[in-house]
């Protein structure tokens, strides 16, 4: 079967020109897409565009345009079947014997290093493969079939095949030319998911959902050495902070030390755990932090009560502590704080007359922090041989959601105060116990292996500092597994408790709490932090 009508559509356009007229040399029709089409028309060539011969234009700013049955019918159709040839003229289809394609240049334009991903995915060609699988599948037999070209330098072998053969070419050009296709589609389409594949594995798991199966399969983590520590935990261990730059907001990336000695790794790691959770109050804050664990917290009406209540709560542990507040403070509050021995002091503010109060507490460290909304986006744990990596744990409790499961139902006082002792015990080490009242911890158990000891922990402290616990409200941070916590807390005074529930032994809880005419509160949600 002589070569009647050839589709020409190349993003390389190199020697397509002259290929062309040779074509028409020989009589050969001439099809194209949009470029080509006008490329072989301004060279004087009698060319049909793609788009006028199937009767659709070419649309979606060119993702179809040789897509259409009047193409892959025109190439698929087997020369040696009088069916299909039938199938052609029933639908008014044109053979087409002579296929050239190369395709749009992925590979070149993913190697730019400027490339944006919206440039590499316009690049990866869908059209050309799908023609040019089309064409080498049907490249025939001895009888005919169709040839395909998808490399520039072939053209004249093309040429020369067809001069030997009346315009035809032979079964062994097409079946080398089909060959040549396979091989470079699928090697096209290789370089596509090497491509994709690298993103996939550099995209950090902050910009994903916290759905399990979207997180990458490795993780590249670009930390900028910020500081080099005097030592680390302890004088014997050498450390340094490295600092996360895809992190927007958050303590470390955005203090400002106004005062003070040099941060140590343990300053860093408590002011870290004060600053997360003085910022997760509403109104005016203080939080005092030893060991990472809260051991005062307190809202007031301003820094100078709030600070006054956190103190009240374990004077003895507020020694040598990080005090963080969620306000900008002033003269008064400086006062307060500046009579207790501390290490750190963080805020989102000072005014001038709280810096010269402080000036004279020179070896007081103090940090002027934003309360920014967002922190890190994983948390991340150091186990042997690797990390441990999960989403923070920053969803908020949803007031809606609670259970009041006692018979006796909490006051509106009493919402307050347990709905205040839950969001402290989420910042307390496990497992956590809170007392509170008033705005104020009144007693912290923390770090416990076990909850009952927490309880008892957190009751001692509140004795030892002076503190009342009778009509407190307490806070658990996973669910009471058995009674014997419960009764503590009871004991010691609480009035209304709040806990997430689940336990197998939820009823023999809750009806302890109705035994001892107390209100229980379930949260559904449980803050272990190790
Ligand atoms: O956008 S596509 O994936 N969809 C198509 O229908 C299509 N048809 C041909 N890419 C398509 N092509 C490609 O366009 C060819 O593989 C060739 O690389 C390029 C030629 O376009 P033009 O002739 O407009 O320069």
């Amino acid at each position: 079967m002589k070569i009647q009508t050839a589709l020409i559509s190349v993003s390389d356009k190199s020697g397509v020109v002259p290929f062309a007229q040779s074509l028409h040399q020989r009589g050969v029709r001439l099809l194209s897409t949009g470029g080509t089409a006008k490329l072989l028309a301004d060279a004087g060539l009698p060319v049909t565009e793609v788009a006028k011969h199937t009767g659709s234009p070419e649309i979606l700013d060119g993702r179809v345009k040789t897509l259409h049955p009047k193409i892959h019918g025109g190439l698929l159709a087997r020369r040696d079947t009088e069916e299909h040839m039938q199938t052609l003229k029933k639908h008014g289809i044109d053979r087409i014997d002579l296929l050239v394609v190369n395709l749009y240049p992925f590979r070149e334009t993913v190697a730019k290093a400027d490339c944006s991903f919206d440039d590499a995915v316009e690049n990866i060609d869908i059209g050309g493969p799908a023609m040019l699988r089309a064409a080498a599948k049907n490249h025939g037999n001895r009888a005919g079939g169709v040839t395909v070209v998808i490399d520039p330098t072939d053209y004249s072998r093309v040429l020369s095949d067809m001069d030997e053969h009346k315009n035809q070419t032979s079964f062994a050009l097409r079946l080398e030319l089909a060959a040549k296709v396979y091989a470079h589609t699928s090697a096209y389409d290789g370089a596509i998911a090497a491509y994709l594949t690298s993103l996939a594995d550099a995209e950090p798991a902050l910009q994903q959902t916290p759905e399990r199966e979207t997180w990458p399969r490795t993780l590249t983590l670009q930390l900028k050495r910020e500081q080099i520590l005097r030592y680390g935990e302890n004088p014997q261990q050498i450390a340094a902070f490295y600092r996360d730059p895809s992190v927007p907001t958050g303590l470390l990336g955005h203090y400002k030390q106004l005062q003070g000695k040099e941060l140590s790794y343990n300053n860093i790691a408590d002011a870290d755990a004060a600053w997360d959770c003085v910022r997760s109050f509403d109104k005016p804050a203080c939080v005092i932090v030893k060991h990472a664990n809260p051991c005062g917290v307190a809202i007031g009406e301003d820094t100078y009560r709030a600070y006054e209540k956190a103190f009240r709560t374990d004077p003895t542990s507020a020694f040598g502590g990080i005090i963080a507040f969620n306000r900008p403070i002033d003269a008064a509050t400086a006062e307060a704080v500046s009579s207790q021995f501390l290490e750190v002091l963080i805020a989102p503010g000072f005014d001038g007359a709280a810096l010269a109060v402080l000036q004279h507490k020179k070896n007081v460290r103090v940090l002027e922090i934003p309360m920014g909304p967002a922190h890190n986006d994983i948390d991340v744990k150091r186990v042997g041989g690797g990390w441990l990596i999960q989403t923070p744990d920053w969803q908020l409790l949803n007031e809606d959601e609670l259970r009041v499961v006692s018979k006796r139902q909490p006051t509106a006082e009493q919402m307050q105060d347990l709905l205040f002792a839950w969001r402290v015990a989420k910042f307390v080490k496990s497992n956590a116990i809170v007392f509170t009242g008033n705005g104020m911890t009144l007693g912290v158990g923390a770090g416990q292996m076990s909850r009952v000891d927490s309880a008892r922990i957190a009751s001692i402290k509140a004795e030892n500092a002076g503190l009342d616990l009778r009509g407190s409200a307490v806070a658990s941070d996973a669910f009471f597994p058995f009674r014997d916590g419960l009764d503590v807390v009871v004991d010691a005074g609480a009035t209304c408790v709040i806990q997430p529930g689940g336990s197998m032994r939820d009823a023999e809880v809750i009806a302890a709490a109705d035994e001892r005419d107390v209100v229980m509160v379930l949260t559904g949600m449980r803050h272990f932090r190790h």
